[in-house]
């Protein structure tokens, strides 16, 4: 029922040009790499990249449909359509290709918009389609220097050049991504302050 690793890359690649299928290359690696780094399972990393943009060249009625159609997250239809094709990835990984791993369905689902509560394989995949090697946007490189340090801190920094370009274009923010960042800046502040801490009780005790 499922989809060999080989039979996939033959399905997602099929369905896009060259040059996506070359960012979707480059967000295995990366996906990989964060894995490694981070101690995320690597091959469950790599199958959520290869999948994770099988719809971006879909024409937006199709993914429109898939959304509507099969009671999946109906709000996206609000917002810009560039949001729509990481639901309907997660779909067809589901249902299509027999993909049976709901952290990997879901990293597929949340790698443009991230979620309050990101898993650590939401936070590669969505980390690595940033910084994956093809990527050449203005802060890219800021991104990669953060990403090797931290998680999180990448992913924020990565939030911040999308959001960034928004505002900039007075575009909608579609409130999950904002969600998702608050999040991410919640979790390193408690992290601190935990680690800050520490020491106080320490002295207290002393
Ligand atoms: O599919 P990719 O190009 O590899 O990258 P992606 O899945 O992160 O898609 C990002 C696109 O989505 C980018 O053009 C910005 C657009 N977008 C529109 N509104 C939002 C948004 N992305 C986020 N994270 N949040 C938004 O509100
Ligand atoms: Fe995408
Ligand atoms: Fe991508």
């Amino acid at each position: 029922m499922r989809l060999t690793r080989e039979q996939l890359i033959e399905r997602v690649s099929s369905q896009m040009p060259a040059k996506r299928w070359r960012h979707t290359l480059g967000v295995m690696q990366s996906a990989i790499w964060l894995a490694e780094l981070y101690g995320a399972d690597p091959e469950r990393a790599e199958l959520a990249a290869i999948v994770h943009d099988v719809a971006k060249y879909w024409p937006v009625h199709r993914q429109a449909a898939v959304i509507a159609e099969n009671g999946l997250n109906a709000d996206l239809l609000r917002y810009d359509a560039p949001l729509w094709h990481s639901e309907v990835g997660a779909y067809v990984a589901e249902h299509e290709y027999g993909i049976d791993d709901r952290e990997v369905v879901d990293a597929i689902r949340y790698h443009t918009s991230g979620r309050e509560g990101m898993t650590l394989l939401d936070k590669v995949v969505c980390l690595a389609d940033y910084i994956e090697p093809g990527r050449d946007f203005p802060g890219v490189d800021t991104i990669r220097e953060k990403a090797r340090l931290s998680l999180e801190e990448g992913l924020i920094a990565g939030f911040d050049s999308t959001l960034r370009v928004l505002v900039e274009r007075s575009q909608m923010i579609f409130p999950t991504t904002v969600l998702a960042r608050n999040d991410l800046i919640r979790l390193l502040a408690e992290r601190e302050q935990a680690g800050q801490v520490k020491p106080v009780a320490e002295n207290k005790g002393g």
